[in-house]
Parts: C-alpha cells; structure tokens; sequence
C-alpha cells in the first residue's frame, strides 16, 4: 500500500512541475516601493499559468515609474501602480504587448509569443477582465 502511494505522490509530483516551476507567489508583494505611485490601474491580459504571470509582471514592472504590477490567473487582469509623471497607461500597454501578450488594447507581439514556452501559449480568443468564478465552459463537454 506504501508502495502505491509513494508512486502516486511521484506521478503528481512529475506531472505538476512541467508548468508551476514559476508560479511560487511573490510573498514581499508589500515591500517598499522606491517609486512614488500616483495612480493604478486595472485592465486585461491574456495569459494561462505562473510563468505567464511572471513575465506580464516582468514586463509591467521594467516600465519606469510602475512600481506594482499583479497579474491574476483567475481573472486574466492585471493591476498596476505606477507615477503618472513617468508613464503613461500605453507605454504600460505596450511593454507587456512587447512580452508577447495581449492586452486590452495592444496585441501581443507575434515574435515573442513563438519564443514562450508551449503551456504559455494563451488562446488569442481568451476572454479577459473575468471574474474569477468557475465559467460555464466547464460544463461545456457535459451532455
Ligand atoms: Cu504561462
């Protein structure tokens, strides 16, 4: 009996590393910003996984003057502090377009998307800006 659970403990273990490698939570999310944000704002990328939400983040916070970044699995929406004496909302937009995802307004650039990893090509249909719940395309397969 030991036996079986420590080989099923080693199948989920195999099975779950290929894509949540990078989805570990940033914990110092309230460390001490050195930019001054003014302004927030909230808006929709398309991404699928831990490693998307790093590089969207990423991506986000190479902007000057954004000092937050938090992009949501659940609702494929990013939120983002930032000094609107520095940045504006496009350049925002822009740089995570550049990474390779969609936003609300900028399409993601085709280049990178072909460099991200397999399980980070996100559906160019995703919806974005959603609620988090549980959608009814879970039940779509049921009859
Ligand atoms: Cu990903």
């Amino acid at each position: 009996m030991k036996k079986v659970i420590l080989s099923l403990a080693i199948i989920a273990t195999v099975g779950f590393t290929s894509c949540k490698n990078e989805t570990k939570q940033k914990t110092n999310t309230t460390e001490i910003s050195k930019e001054v944000a003014n302004a927030s704002l909230t808006f929709g990328v398309r991404g699928n996984c831990g490693m998307c939400k790093n590089t969207i983040e990423k991506a986000a916070n190479a902007v000057e003057g954004v000092s937050n970044a938090n992009w949501s699995i659940d609702k494929k929406k990013i939120e983002v502090s930032f000094d609107d004496t520095k940045t504006d909302v496009m350049a925002i937009h822009t740089a995570i377009a550049a990474s390779g995802y969609d936003t609300e307004k900028v399409s993601g650039s085709e280049e990178a998307y072909n460099g991200l990893p397999g399980c980070c090509k996100y559906d160019h249909t995703m919806a974005m800006n959603q609620s988090g719940e549980v959608t009814a395309d879970d039940h779509a397969n049921h009859d």
